[in-house]
C-alpha cells in the first residue's frame, strides 16, 4: 500500500524526491499580518519585517482542515510534527488524523512527536523515505523510526532568544543569557524536546568549538549531518568544514531555514541535526 509522508514546515523540507510527500505550514504573525510558511514564502522580506516590527508578534500551528488536505487521498499516512514540547503542532495533527481515521474507515495516520525540529527532523524524513522507497510495509518502517530517532540529535548556536521569550516558550531567565552582541548559546533538544542550553560563547569561534565537542560526545562517529542556516552561510559552511577535517567520512547536506524556524533562531542561528549514539 502506498505511504505518504507528511510533515510540518519547521522541517525545512518543501519536497522528496521519489515518495509522495507534503509539508504542513505554520503561520507567523507579524503587524497583524499572517505569513504561511510555505513555498511562496519570501523569507528575507519576512525576517526584515519582523525586525521592524514594535509590535508582539507570534506564531500558530497548522489547523485540522491544513492537516486533512495534505493527507489527501492516502491510505497510508507518516506523519512528522515539531516537538510537543514547544507546539501544540502534534495535538493538531494528532487530532486530524483520528478525524481522517474515522471519515475513512481502512485508512491510517501515524504521528510521530519528533522533539525536534528542522535539520533533526530532516533526517527522520529522509530515512523514512529512504525505507518506504525500498518497498517496507507500513508498521516496520514506524518501528524502524522509533528506533532511528533515539540515535538522532539536534545541537544550535543561536544569537538571541527573544521571539522565545516573548512568545512564553523558554523562560525569562534562559532568555536572559544571549542579547548581548557576540554572544551565541549552544544548546540542544533535551529529550523531554525542549530547548535545553549547554554553553554561553562569546564570537563564532567558541560557539564553533562547543557544538564540535558537543557532537562528538553525543557520540557523532561520521555519519549523516544536516545542517540548517538562517541568513549565516558562513558559520555554517565553516563548520560543515570543521566536521569534514575531523570525520572525513561524513556525510553532509546544507539548507536554509523556512519561515517557522527563521522566526525562532533568528538571523545568525544555525542548527545541526547528526547521527549520535
Ligand atoms: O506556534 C507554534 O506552535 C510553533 C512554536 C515553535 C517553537 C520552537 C521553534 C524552534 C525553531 C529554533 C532552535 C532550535 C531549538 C530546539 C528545541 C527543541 C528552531
Amino acid at each position: 500500500m502506498k505511504i505518504k509522508i507528511v510533515a510540518d514546515s519547521s522541517a525545512d523540507v518543501l519536497s522528496l524526491e521519489g515518495v509522495d510527500y507534503a509539508s504542513v505550514p505554520l503561520t507567523i504573525s507579524i503587524a497583524g499580518k499572517d505569513y504561511v510558511d510555505d513555498e511562496t514564502l519570501d523569507v528575507k522580506d519576512m525576517l526584515s519585517r519582523l525586525a521592524a516590527c514594535k509590535e508582539k508578534t507570534s506564531t500558530a500551528c497548522p489547523g485540522t482542515q491544513r492537516w486533512l488536505s495534505a493527507f489527501g487521498d492516502a491510505d497510508r499516512v507518516l506523519c512528522f510534527t515539531i516537538t510537543s514540547g514547544l507546539s501544540g503542532t502534534y495535538n493538531a495533527a494528532s487530532i486530524a488524523a483520528r478525524e481522517f481515521e474515522e471519515k475513512n474507515p481502512g485508512k491510517k495516520v501515524h504521528v510521530v512527536d519528533t522533539l525536534t525540529t528542522g535539520p533533526e527532523m530532516e533526517l527522520l524524513i529522509e530515512k523514512a523515505a529512504r525505507l518506504i522507497r525500498s518497498g517496507m510495509e507500513f508498521e516496520d518502517v514506524i518501528k524502524r523510526i522509533d528506533t532511528y530517532r533515539k540515535c538522532t540529535y539536534l545541537l544550535f548556536s543561536l544569537q538571541s532568544l527573544h521571539n522565545f521569550v516573548i512568545n512564553g516558550r523558554i523562560s525569562p531567565a534562559v532568555g536572559a543569557l544571549v542579547g548581548l552582541l557576540g554572544i551565541r548559546i549552544v544548546g540542544r533538544a533535551s529529550e523531554e524536546g525542549t530547548l535545553q542550553p549547554m554553553a554561553k560563547c562569546r564570537g563564532d569561534k567558541k560557539a564553533l568549538q562547543s557544538i564540535l565537542s558537543n557532537l562528538k560526545e553525543m557520540g557523532f562517529r561520521g555519519g549523516l549531518v544536516r545542517i540548517h542556516h538562517c541568513c549565516n552561510e558562513v558559520f555554517a559552511n565553516t563548520l560543515r568544514d570543521a566536521i569534514l577535517s575531523l570525520f572525513p567520512n561524513a556525510d553532509i547536506k546544507m539548507g536554509r531555514t523556512l519561515g517557522l524556524c527563521s522566526y525562532y533562531a533568528e538571523t545568525g542561528g544555525v542548527l545541526v541535526g547528526f547521527e549520535g549514539a
